[in-house]
């Protein structure tokens, strides 16, 4: 019975990543301030619905959510939602495109503007939320001290179509111990 309890908390810890999103902190260390690309810090990130973009800025930013021609010109007369708390996070619920900019005279036209693509949660395309080095599972980069599990440790990469084949296989499991 021990050993179905540990099976069963191996499946909760395998399941959980899959099951709930990735929280990306825009800017990633520098946040959201001056002097930072926000388009090179998208780019490569596959952003899914469930996911959150997580601004951290000081009071001299605030986060506006815009439209297209918003953020095109650098207006946000027609803003969406506004934010200046210093640690917004925003929910990615709905597929499209989003846009942000920062409202602070001149902070927009110097660089503090994002778009993004949101994309839906069910593809399963391998998402590289910042540390997954590698696109191809069955060959793990790091193999040099991890000789007792071959397989790929399970991350925020993990699809969820893998993710529930293996709760399924963990379940069968679960129950031959249980049986
Ligand atoms: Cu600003």
């Amino acid at each position: 019975m021990a050993k179905a309890i540990a099976a069963s908390f191996l499946v909760l810890m395998l399941a959980l990543p899959t099951v709930f999103g990735v929280d990306y902190t825009v800017g990633d260390s520098s946040g959201w301030s001056s002097g930072v690309d926000y388009s090179t810090w998208a780019s490569g990130k596959t952003f899914k619905v469930g996911d959150n973009l997580v601004f951290n800025y000081d009071s001299s930013h605030e986060v506006d959510e815009i439209d297209e021609s918003g953020y095109s010109s650098c207006s946000s007369s027609n803003t969406i939602k506004n934010y200046k708390d210093g640690n917004s996070k925003i929910a990615l619920s709905t597929t499209g495109k989003r846009y942000f900019l920062c409202p602070r005279p001149g902070h927009c036209a110097g660089g503090m503007k994002l778009q993004i693509n949101v994309e839906a949660a069910s593809s399963t395309t391998p998402t590289t939320p910042s540390t997954t080095p590698s696109t191809t599972p069955s060959t793990p980069s790091t193999p040099s001290t991890n000789t007792t599990s071959p397989s790929a440790k399970p991350s925020g990469a993990v699809g969820v179509s893998s993710g529930i084949s293996l709760l399924v296989a963990a379940s069968a499991v679960v129950l031959g111990f249980m049986g």
